[in-house]
């Protein structure tokens, strides 16, 4: 009985060992190459690769676009037009980095020609006036994040200034934009009510309805983190980009 069992086993063996591993490799390879080809044509048919500095005026947008393109800190000026550049981040191919104008009368302008371009929203917050200025800091974020054509992408808080002593840090900065954000969503709903809706451009609602506003709670992935465009302190937007692009 135990021959029998010998030879059957040998008979396996020799089975196993006479396949043919070739056209299993040249197989494994082909998936592989079409799994390769799927995952670029769809990165590219999203058509997504702009990464946007937005925030309000005098936040370091300009400087921190000059500094990753030019390594410069630039003497003050107010930029009424949006620059543009190619910004190459780290071994990767590059992405198009925008500086979005601050000032309120064309930033809407400017961010609408941009947005659905927009693979990543990088929010730049004066970490020094951030307090003082909550009110609009929101209203331009609730802005951004209720906006449909930003539902697909990642956001970045950039909590800029950080060389500054007086300079708010970004889980303090995340807290204050939280508790702000709830009243805002409150007061602007209210005015949306009162005006009916207008389907074309109905904004997104933010966060869960009848609770405290969370960040955890949009559909956007948000991060805080902090810079300094002045000591060049720029790794964590950097890395950023590096991971979502
Ligand atoms: N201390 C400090 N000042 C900064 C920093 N980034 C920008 N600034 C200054 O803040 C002001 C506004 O900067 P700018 O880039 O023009 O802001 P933008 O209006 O958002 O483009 C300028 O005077 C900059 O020199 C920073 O990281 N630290
Ligand atoms: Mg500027």
């Amino acid at each position: 009985m135990d021959k029998v069992n010998e030879n059957v086993r040998e008979k396996k063996q020799i089975k196993l060992g006479e396949i043919d591993s070739g056209p299993i490799l040249i197989a494994l390879l082909l998936g592989f190459i079409a799994v390769a080809i799927f995952v670029i044509l769809r990165r590219r048919s999203t058509g997504r690769r702009d990464f946007l500095l937005t925030g309000l005026s005098e936040s370091g947008k300009t400087a921190i676009f000059m500094q990753l393109l030019h390594g410069k800190f630039p003497a003050t000026f107010t930029s009424i037009k949006e620059n543009v550049g190619d910004y190459q981040a780290g071994g990767h191919s590059s992405v198009r980095l925008v500086d979005i104008p601050g000032h309120y009368r064309v930033r809407e302008k400017c961010f609408d020609l941009y947005k659905h371009k927009a693979k990543g929203i990088v929010f730049v917050v004066d970490s020094v006036t951030v307090q003082k200025d909550i009110r609009d800091v929101t209203d331009n974020l609730y802005t951004i994040l209720t906006d449909s054509a930003t539902q697909p992408c990642s956001v970045l808080v950039l909590c800029n200034k950080q060389d500054q002593t007086t300079a708010k840090s970004s889980q303090v900065i995340k807290s204050l934009l939280e508790k702000e954000l709830h009243t805002v969503r409150d007061t602007r709903s209210r005015k949306l009510q009162s005006v009916g809706d207008d389907d074309v451009n109905k904004p997104v609602t933010l966060g869960k309805p009848g609770r405290d506003f969370e960040f955890g709670h949009i559909s956007q992935n948000i991060q805080f983190v902090e810079s300094s465009a002045k000591d060049k302190e720029l790794n964590t937007l950097t890395n950023w980009i590096s991971r979502i692009m």
